[in-house]
């Protein structure tokens, strides 16, 4: 069977010392410590719904207001957040290593913008990006920091399973400005069923090739194909470590497994 993985931070410093390129896979967890909720946890639920509810084409389609709704409650969480020292432990990593001639990257599933607020400069977000937007009609994809994004979401998205819909007509939902288009603006991330950016994944490919270490940091990796991406690198008999607050499960395939939140334990395994 898998060998059980490690906890020994003294020699995961020491192949961390030797390492050249080093890719980091994130995800909800990394941001939580900034007070954004996970995904798949009690307090990630919206209202009566889960993320897989929301996070759809189809449910867009049936609902947009509730969606938007969904991605308002976000933008406004995201905007407010700071980030962790998780965050800014992978930021401050970069920039020593890469005055070494030494390479990371960090391949993200979170959309919330944190790792570049925190300094990071090679980011690559395979799940989209909560402050772009993308028309239905035309296709044209902006950056929008706005909040509220338009006025009828002003106040909106309370994730209280108590609050109703707010039944935002459509045409008061984000519209596209690009010359008398005026189409309905959909959030620019990836939802079930869609696949990812062909040009962010090329990119995902190489790095995940070239890295002679790969963290895993708080991901639950169920979601594909996030999910096969360190298994991949282990393959090749490349060192992973994973930083989750859950327990190291018997199916991973990690080297290493650090236990505890990783605003904690990042900062000292990467100092
Ligand atoms: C801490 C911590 C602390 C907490 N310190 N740790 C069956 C088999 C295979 C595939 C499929 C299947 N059925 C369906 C699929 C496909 C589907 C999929 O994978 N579904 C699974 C659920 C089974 N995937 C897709 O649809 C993808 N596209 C695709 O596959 O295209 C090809 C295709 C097309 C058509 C049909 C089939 C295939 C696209 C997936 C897009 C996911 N998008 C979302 C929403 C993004 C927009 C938004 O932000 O709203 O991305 S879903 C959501 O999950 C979000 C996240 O990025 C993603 C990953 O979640 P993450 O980051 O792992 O968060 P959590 O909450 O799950 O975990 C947090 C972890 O942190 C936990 O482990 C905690 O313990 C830990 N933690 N605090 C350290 N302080
Ligand atoms: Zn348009």
């Amino acid at each position: 069977g898998m060998p059980h993985p490690k906890s020994d931070m003294t020699e995961f410093r020491e192949v961390f010392s030797k390492a050249k390129h080093v890719a980091i896979i994130t995800g909800a967890g990394v941001s939580a410590e900034s007070g954004l909720p996970t995904f798949r946890a009690a307090s990630g639920h919206w209202r009566k719904w889960k993320t897989q509810d929301l996070a759809t084409a189809q449910a867009f389609s049936r609902n947009p207001s509730r969606v938007w709704e969904f991605y308002h409650y976000w933008r406004e969480l995201a905007i407010r957040a700071e980030p962790s020292a998780a965050h800014r432990a992978i930021a401050e990593c970069e920039a020593r290593l890469s005055k070494q001639g030494r390479s990371v990257v960090i391949i993200t599933q979170n959309t919330d913008e944190l790792h570049r607020r925190a300094g990071s400069r090679h980011v690559l977000e395979i799940h989209g990006n909560l402050f772009r937007t993308r028309c239905l009609n035309c296709g044209d994809v902006e950056t929008n920091h706005q909040s509220p994004i338009c006025t009828a979401l002003k106040g909106k998205g309370d994730p209280d399973p108590s609050c109703s819909d707010a039944n935002i007509p459509v045409e008061d939902l984000p519209r596209c400005n690009q010359g008398g288009c005026d189409g309905l603006l959909r959030p620019d991330v990836i939802w079930f069923g869609e696949t990812l950016d062909s040009h962010v994944l090329t990119k995902v490919e190489k790095v995940l090739d070239a890295c002679d270490l790969c963290l895993l940091v708080g991901t639950a990796s169920v979601v594909f194909p996030a999910a096969l991406f360190a298994p991949q690198v282990a393959a090749r008999g490349v060192p992973v470590a994973e930083f989750n607050i859950r327990p190291r499960a018997a199916t991973s395939s990690s080297t290493y497994h650090f236990q505890g939140p990783c605003a904690t334990t990042l900062p000292n395994a990467l100092a």
